[in-house]
């Protein structure tokens, strides 16, 4: 491309050399650059524009009529418009002559982008710079390659996760976790991956088993292990500070080694509400001394706990208050000029203070890397654990995370247009270079139907990703769980996904070696 800049208008255009079509054309009269708010107004070349993330859009190809998009990591179900758990300032845009270019804005701070009818897209940003960068394709496949290629290939996936997953909030005991899958094989529906949810947890302690309910569980995970199945467990980032010292050695290490994320004087940890009784401290995965304390921590989980992979959840980093005990002080860093279009128009909102400390900066401006920084360190632990290649499914994720980790879509409801969206972002995620995706296959919130589910059995067949996941109180939903009708068409979709397998497995090699995506639209064709 040229870039070109007009002294008399003050405008800075971009063109494709090839053709001189203008993807950038920015009036530098509008351009703002302050130190919290930065804001910047281009037209773009078409109104095929697709991407930004994570969020729930009503379309795969965005509406250009006045929406703005706010991103800004958050413990938030899938709503249309919301910002949700990961960032990724990315677009993708088709020319009008078919030619695509891709745009990042390599920037960590909570922003907004508004597209509009000109057709013209702004960013705003409440920190960092304007950090640009671009993509010419000329095909949409090449911009997710040259996508890729600078922010880290896509990880390959080991073969067994590429088969069907269970897995559901709740099971409550390890006799009901048996029934599942027992019929499961009873119906012969192609399996080979049990997730454990927080119920498999003591109260809900991270590196901890609850040896009432799940008695039994180390050797049943071997048992099933020993019949070809594999095993992920779910892991939270915070960690109960309110055991009695000398009982949990999780947080006993972890003061030790100082690890956690800081109040903003540097030094006290931030304390904050999540699912473990009494208090949680958050551990900064931004910190060296942190990935050592994780990675010894996932090692000795797998002495007790043989597991095979690790699903990282509530790593927005996800917190029950607004900000920490006792509350965010007012202040610049807290209160900044200028909120982002997003939910509550508050930073603090179900996370940490804005304030607080983390070892790469303010939590200001790492609060969008959280989930991000966890997954590289759970992939080199679960690696070295295992011994194998690794599985990392983060609920969290920015720019490069697919390099180590998967992603699912969260917690999605039992509805049909739950269902219809979860297309949307799995083709959105394949933008974002992070390919190996999925959605609650049945829907998480709510109860699903015999319908529903089945019709989304037959989609989720063919999700990268394929796991029937469901909330804590609702009734079952497995496939097993319908009677012999429901098993038998489930076991028919599953199995031409399996006869599909060398297919999608030769999709995610080319995917982590050339960069391309593994589920596309049929535009990218
Ligand atoms: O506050 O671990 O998205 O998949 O089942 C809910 C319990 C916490 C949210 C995850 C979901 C998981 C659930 N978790």
């Amino acid at each position: 491309y040229d870039i070109e800049f007009d002294d008399a208008t003050s405008h800075i255009t971009i063109k494709r050399k090839s053709t001189g079509t203008v993807l950038w054309d920015a009036s530098l009269n509008d351009l703002i650059f302050s130190n919290q708010y930065l804001q910047i107004t281009t037209t773009v070349p078409s109104t095929s524009v697709y991407g930004f993330g994570e969020h729930e859009h009503p379309s795969f190809k965005h509406s250009m009529n006045f929406a703005t998009y706010g991103m800004f990591s958050r413990d938030q179900s899938p709503t249309t418009f919301a910002n949700l758990y990961g960032v990724h300032p990315f677009y993708m845009c088709v020319e009008t002559d078919s030619n695509a270019h891709g745009v990042l804005l390599l920037n960590s701070n909570a922003q907004d982008v508004s597209l509009s009818p000109n057709p013209s897209l702004t960013f705003r940003t409440i920190g960092g710079i304007l950090d640009f960068y671009m993509f010419l394709g000329p095909t949409p496949e090449n911009v997710i390659q040259q996508y890729t290629e600078a922010i880290g290939r896509p990880h390959m996936p080991a073969y067994w996760s590429l088969g069907f997953q269970l897995s559901r909030w709740g099971y409550g005991s390890i006799d009901v976790l048996k029934e599942t899958v027992d019929r499961m094989h009873y119906y012969d529906i192609p399996y080979d991956v049990q997730h454990s949810d927080i119920d498999y947890m003591e109260r809900r302690l991270d590196f901890t088993y609850d040896k009432e309910n799940y008695a039994g569980l180390p050797e049943y995970i071997k048992h099933l292990k020993k019949e070809g199945m594999h095993y992920v467990l779910i892991l939270d980032p915070f960690i109960s500070k309110d055991e009695e010292p000398g009982t949990y050695r999780p947080y006993d290490l972890g003061e030790e080694m100082g690890v956690w994320v800081n109040n903003s004087d540097g030094v006290t940890p931030a304390v904050g509400k999540a699912w473990p009784d009494g208090h949680s401290v958050f551990p900064d995965y931004t910190n060296p001394r942190t990935v050592e304390w994780w990675t010894q921590m996932c090692l000795e989980l797998k002495d007790v706990l043989d597991y095979d992979g690790i699903w990282i959840d509530m790593n927005e980093p996800s917190n029950f208050d607004r900000g920490q005990y006792p509350g965010c002080a007012v202040n610049e860093i807290n209160n900044p000029p200028y909120i982002p279009s997003i939910s509550d128009r508050a930073l603090a909102q179900k996370t940490l203070c804005p304030d607080s400390k983390t070892y790469l900066g303010d939590h200001y401006n790492t609060h969008s890397l959280f989930g991000w920084s966890q997954t590289a360190p759970t992939f080199h632990a679960a690696q070295k654990a295992t011994g194998k290649r690794a599985f990392v499914l983060s609920r969290s994720t920015f720019v490069g995370s697919g390099k180590h980790g998967g992603h699912w879509l969260g917690d999605n409801f039992s509805q049909w247009k739950d269902m219809h969206q979860s297309i949307i972002g799995i083709l959105e995620f394949n933008l974002f270079g992070i390919p190996y995706v999925g959605a609650d296959i049945c829907g998480f919130n709510s109860d699903t139907t015999y319908e529903l589910c089945l019709r989304w059995m037959q989609l989720g067949s063919f999700y990268p990703f394929s796991r029937n996941h469901n909330a804590e109180g609702n009734s079952a939903q497995d496939p097993a769980v319908f009677g012999a009708e429901f098993a038998k068409i489930s076991r028919d979709t599953l199995r031409i996904r399996y006869s599909l397998l060398p297919y999608l497995y030769t999709l995610f090699y080319e995917s982590h070696v050339h960069g391309n995506t593994v589920a596309r639209s049929l535009m990218h064709e």
